[in-house]
């Protein structure tokens, strides 16, 4: 994950707006500043945590199964989108060089820091690759990405999708759609339902790292706003419901207590055991895969899963 760039004022506004109403609520894309971005590297360390394992033995034994998939018949564009560290990535990007693949691999992330640094760690390994970054907004260099006639395979990995609300994903994904021209591809990392406590312990961690990680919304907050928030007096609290395969977050207001921001110049008012939503990490099934993919416009090529199938990286066509 990279760190953001997002101006103050869009954070200022999301979180008069998030710690006002009825339903408290603040955005899980507020996660990522680079403490945030240290705390979620802590996360995908642990042992709990699958997805990242599961997504990293897809990438590194079935490559090649993917290459063999693509229907390009000659040199084809590889756009990532949030490409983090590149770990997982280079793992394919090594397989396809080897296999003589003719492309052009095409990192975006809003954080120029990131890509910088995703940069030096791909061309240390992969020094004749071809790349050429880009920094900014998505759907703007989606945009400009569409107007070229070169056949594309994008990539959307790690289960960020998981974070939009289905009627959200859905809409990212028309977006997707709409930039791309037909015949392109997309590999999209979802995180499949399974046993629910094993997505239960992956979430509620037993060493408070992932409430390390919401507390640090609060942080922001405190430094960002100059606000007064006494941070010891929010826990944490994670479920998932294996009916609709939503885990949902949570932090909990231990007491009632008030805060203030002088940056925003507003007290915020908690009774005690109020919550603060943070984050909904919805995990699919296989026919849900089937269906948001279809009703997107896409039609799913192939699931490639790990061998416990706890995630996929699911290849779509347009
Ligand atoms: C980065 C969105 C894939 O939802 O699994 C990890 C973020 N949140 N632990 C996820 C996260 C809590 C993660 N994604």
């Amino acid at each position: 994950m990279s760190t953001t760039t997002a101006p103050n004022t869009a954070f200022a506004h999301d979180v008069v707006e998030g710690l006002s109403g009825e339903k408290k609520h603040l955005s899980s894309k507020y996660f990522y500043d680079d403490n945030g971005s240290r705390i979620f590297m802590q996360i995908m360390k642990m042992p709990e945590y699958y997805p990242t394992g599961c997504e990293f033995e897809i990438l590194s034994q079935q490559s090649q199964d993917i290459l063999k998939k693509l229907c390009f018949e000659e040199r084809f564009d590889i756009v990532e989108f949030g490409s983090g560290d590149g770990v997982k990535t280079k793992q394919l990007l090594t397989t396809f060089l080897r296999n003589q693949a003719d492309f052009t691999y095409v990192p975006i992330d809003i954080s120029q820091e990131a890509l910088d640094a995703l940069q030096e760690n791909i061309t240390a390994t992969l020094p004749n690759i071809k790349m050429t970054p880009k920094t900014g907004d998505y759907f703007e260099i989606l945009d400009e990405l569409a107007k070229s006639d070169t056949p594309k395979l994008f990539l959307f990995l790690g289960g960020n999708i998981g974070n939009y609300k289905p009627e959200e994903a859905l809409d990212l994904l028309k977006k997707f759609h709409k930039g791309m021209n037909k015949g392109d591809m997309l590999l999209m990392g979802m995180d499949l339902r399974k046993n629910p406590r094993v997505i239960q312990t992956a979430y509620d961690d037993p060493h408070g790292i992932t409430k390390a990680f919401n507390i640090n919304l609060l942080k922001r907050i405190n430094n960002e706003l100059d606000a007064d928030i006494a941070l010891d007096q929010f826990d944490f609290y994670s479920n998932y419901n294996p009916e609709n395969g939503e885990v949902n977050s949570y932090l909990v207001s231990l007491k009632k207590q008030h805060f203030h921001s002088t940056v925003l110049n507003t007290t915020f008012h908690f009774e005690k055991d109020e919550l603060i939503w943070t984050e909904l990490s919805k995990k699919y099934s296989l026919n849900e895969i089937n269906n948001v993919a279809e009703e997107a416009g896409f039609s799913v090529v192939h699931n490639f899963m790990d061998c416990k199938h706890y995630f996929t990286d699911s290849l779509w066509v347009k």
